[in-house]
């Protein structure tokens, strides 16, 4: 039997339930989930360990998302119901030995649903798939190793190697990885955040001459205002909530715009605060927006209009700091009031109320994630935001500030030590020179940009860092073609997914130790979504003896292909002179061994919120002038946003329900405005077949439910990644390349 395992999740017989939104987030009733998911899947004893050293000064940095702890103090629980599901699952007691998978096929598995795989457990030994066989074997490390590098040795152009990085890895792996990828001469270092927060470094870089946020935790106390835009805290960043709640206690005010008026923006019971869990909890947004999908860059623009109707501008802040301002006043002046209307959906009343909180905001800070960064014109909506921000002076001083809201836990971190495909030439310079190693200086490519790349059968090796880049990209069924064209594929993982079934020609899957375990080397770090690096420590026993840390497994390959240096590969296993090399390459690491150390960690350098200073090319931060888009939709076709439930991470399913949002046993779904169930003839639950249109070319899907739901009409919500074979390879964002993930044009047809 050849292989041909299947790029997409099995359609399973789905038994939908469709209840009420909830109004509150958290409480008892996250506390319980927490310990219900750990006692399942870790047992008692590595659950409560786990518990009581996570986001510890002394512990290990939750694996869940990049949300920062408090400074300067912790709690004995200091983690949310979905970092708990994290972490438990890694801690899991479930085992993949090579002995399951001489029993199931590659073809078996990919029968498996997503939640299936990785209930299967964690990965206990190093596994080949050799060219032509369907079974998984095991191998010992040191052959991988050799297979790895002959693979790497025998290609013609360091280009044909590919190294892709999820936001998980340490500093200390991912500065490796990096390295590692440029000794071999190549800057083809995708990474998630290609899918992710590009589209934010992108449009801030540009404006303001930093990728990054400006705020720190404890601005949140100080603001007087925050925007939370285009994200759903309750699920993917539960605490943050603690920080908008105490923006609330301290007569602060928040405004949510959303398509969906996610629960936690309603109510929020602090799961740690015995009068918040018996009492009705804090009330988050003062004010919801429920923009179209697409529609913030009007919104934006309507706002802007407001501020400067009011004349409510930070004159100084504006002459001594920016370029731009009169040209962006102008363009504002030009926008028409209808257009802002049409596109956000959101009526001008309710657009000059905020707008006018905003210009009476001395403190405001912007919050936004996926919802903006996932659309063709995300930098252009990003820079919408900086420019408000700039117009208003809300740079360098406590309590205001943009905050893009980080995904993954040290996804940060993983590009300020170098995972880039175009790295800046000061940082190949320094690297260059106390590396000994000839950098490369040519562009690498983006995740899309490997995928094309590899359709053209250019691609001969591709190594993961973690992750599934399979089922985390767009376009599923053109990826599994892209990805079959590699000769060998190599998947440093914890958990099985599908990207150990759609591989290459041979495949190794080298399983690597978890945040949550003992490393022998000591602590490693990482930086969240503030620029405070910390250290993070495991302590349980490792899932297996086998197991490897990455920077093990990065230094024993660096060290088959390059046994001769430059760069001595013997001596990088010890995170020490990871560190102390990371020291020496990156401004604003100086005496990084001991500065991690300090109780809590240390802040990177940041211009806008330490200055303000700007690091662009005219020393200035830059206002921009944007169009908004130019959009008609044909008739009968909506648009589609996809989004995580409540029981996942990105392509890791926990569970069938999305407690939140009312829907029960059942991820197939599609969220419809009832006015537009009603004109398509459709019923609550009804299955139909979503086909999604770029240019000439159709992608279907079929048997997806409909749900009625509050939504914009013309907008519909799926989940990722069953959808992402829907959102075609070239829909992407203009000058960050990301996928379109929250804009794809679909048309409907119900089944019969
Ligand atoms: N539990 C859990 N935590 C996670 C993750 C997870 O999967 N599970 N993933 C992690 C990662 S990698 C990331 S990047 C973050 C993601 O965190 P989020 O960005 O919160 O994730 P999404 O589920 O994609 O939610 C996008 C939100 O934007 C809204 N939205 C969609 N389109 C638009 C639009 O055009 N305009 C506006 N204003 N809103 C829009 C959606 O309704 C939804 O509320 O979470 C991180 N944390
Ligand atoms: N349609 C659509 N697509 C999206 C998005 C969307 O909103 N909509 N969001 C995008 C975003 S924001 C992101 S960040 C990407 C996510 O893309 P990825 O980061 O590639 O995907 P994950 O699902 O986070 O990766 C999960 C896998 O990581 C491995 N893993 C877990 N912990 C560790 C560890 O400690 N070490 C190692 N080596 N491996 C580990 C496990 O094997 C697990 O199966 O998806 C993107 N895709
Ligand atoms: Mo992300």
């Amino acid at each position: 039997m050849p292989r041909n395992p299947s790029a997409q999740p099995p359609i399973k017989e789905e038994r939908l339930r469709i209840g009420k939104p909830k109004n509150t987030a958290a409480g008892i009733v996250g506390v319980q989930k927490s310990f219900s998911i750990g006692l399942q899947e870790a047992g008692i004893k590595r659950t409560l360990q786990s518990m009581l050293t996570v986001n510890r000064f002394d512990g290990y940095d939750c694996p869940g998302c990049a949300w920062p702890d408090p400074d300067d103090h912790r709690s004995s629980f200091e983690f949310c119901e979905n970092g708990a599901k994290a972490f438990a699952t890694e801690a899991t007691r479930k085992r993949v030995t090579p002995d399951d998978l001489r029993e199931l096929s590659v073809n078996e598995l990919s029968k498996l649903t997503d939640m299936e795989l990785d209930k299967m457990g964690r990965i206990t030994n190093p596994l080949f798939l050799r060219d032509g066989s369907e079974h998984y074997e095991e191998i010992d490390w040191e052959s991988a190793f050799q297979i790895i590098a002959s693979s790497i040795s025998k290609s013609e152009n360091p280009d044909d190697n590919v190294f892709y990085t999820s936001g998980r890895a340490s500093n200390e792996a991912a500065f490796l990885w990096g390295t590692l990828a440029r000794q071999i001469g190549t800057n083809n270092l995708p990474d998630c955040s290609n899918m992710c927060h590009e589209s934010s470094g992108v449009a801030l870089s540009g404006s303001i001459g930093i990728g990054k946020g400006t705020v720190k935790l404890s601005c949140f106390e100080e603001a007087d205002l925050i925007l939370v835009i285009g994200q759903n805290p309750g699920t993917n960043h539960p605490r943050m909530l603690t920080a908008l709640a105490a923006c609330k206690e301290n007569g602060g005010s928040v405004v949510s715009i959303n398509p969906l008026e996610e629960t936690a923006m309603k109510r929020f019971k602090h799961p740690q605060k015995p009068l918040h869990i018996i009492g009705r909890g804090a009330q988050i947004a003062d004010e919801h927006l429920p923009v179209r999908i697409g529609g913030d860059a009007a919104l934006l623009q309507g706002f802007a209009k407001t501020m400067l109707s009011l004349g409510a501008i930070d004159s100084d802040f504006i002459s001594k700091n920016t370029l731009g301002f009169e040209e962006w006043e102008r363009h504002i002046d030009s926008v028409s009031w209808d257009d802002i209307l049409i596109q956000s959906g959101v009526s001008r009343k309710r657009i000059e109320n905020v707008g006018t909180a905003i210009a009476k905001s001395e403190r405001l800070i912007v919050c936004w994630a996926m919802g903006l960064t996932q659309h063709e014109n995300s930098v252009a909506i990003i820079q919408e935001i900086t420019n408000l921000l700039l117009a208003g002076g809300h740079f360098g001083k406590p309590g205001a500030g943009a905050c893009p809201v980080r995904g993954h836990s040290n996804v940060q971190g993983d590009r300020t030590v170098g995972i880039n495909h175009h790295p800046s030439e000061g940082f190949l310079d320094s690297c260059e020179k106390e590396t000994g190693i000839n950098m490369p200086r040519k562009r690498g490519y983006d995740v899309v940009e490997f995928i094309q790349a590899a359709l053209q059968g250019k691609v001969r090796t591709f190594m993961a860092l973690g992750g599934n880049l399979v089922s985390a990209m767009s376009d599923t069924e053109r990826v599994a073609e892209a990805i079959s064209k590699i000769d060998l594929t190599v998947q440093i993982s914890t958990k099985l997914n599908r990207s150990h079934l759609i591989t290459g020609k041979e495949a190794l899957i080298l399983p690597c130790l978890g945040r949550t375990e003992k490393d022998p080397a000591g602590f490693v770090t990482v930086e969240n979504s503030m620029g405070l690096v910390h250290s993070s420590r495991g302590s349980l026993e490792p899932a297996s003896k086998s197991l490897l840390s990455e920077p093990e497994i990065i230094c024993r390959i660096g060290k088959k292909l390059y046994p001769d240096g430059p760069l001595d590969w013997n001596i990088y296993h010890d995170h020490e002179n990871t560190r102390y090399l990371i020291s020496r390459c990156i401004p604003g690491f100086e005496d990084y061994n001991t500065r991690v150390r300090s109780k809590g960690g240390f802040y990177l350098p940041n211009g806008p919120r330490d200055g303000p200073s700007w690091n662009t090319s005219s020393g200035k931060a830059h206002f921009f002038c944007h169009d908004l888009p130019e959009r008609s939709l044909e008739d009968g076709r909506f648009i589609l946003m996809t989004v995580r439930s409540h029981d996942q991470y990105n392509t890791t399913i926990y569970g069938m329900d999305d407690r939140y949002r009312g829907i029960y046993n059942a991820r197939r779904v599609v969220m419809m405005n009832k006015d537009d169930m009603r004109d398509i003839g459709a019923s609550a639950g009804q299955e139909v077949d979503l086909t999604s249109h770029w240019g000439e070319r159709k992608i279907c899907s079929e048997r997806w439910k409909v749900v009625p739901y509050d939504i914009p009409r013309g907008n519909l919500c799926s989940y990722f990644p069953e959808a992402n074979v829907l959102v075609p390879l070239e829909s992407t964002a203009e000058g960050s390349n990301t996928p379109t993930s929250k804009w794809i044009e679909i048309s409907i047809s119900l089944r019969s």
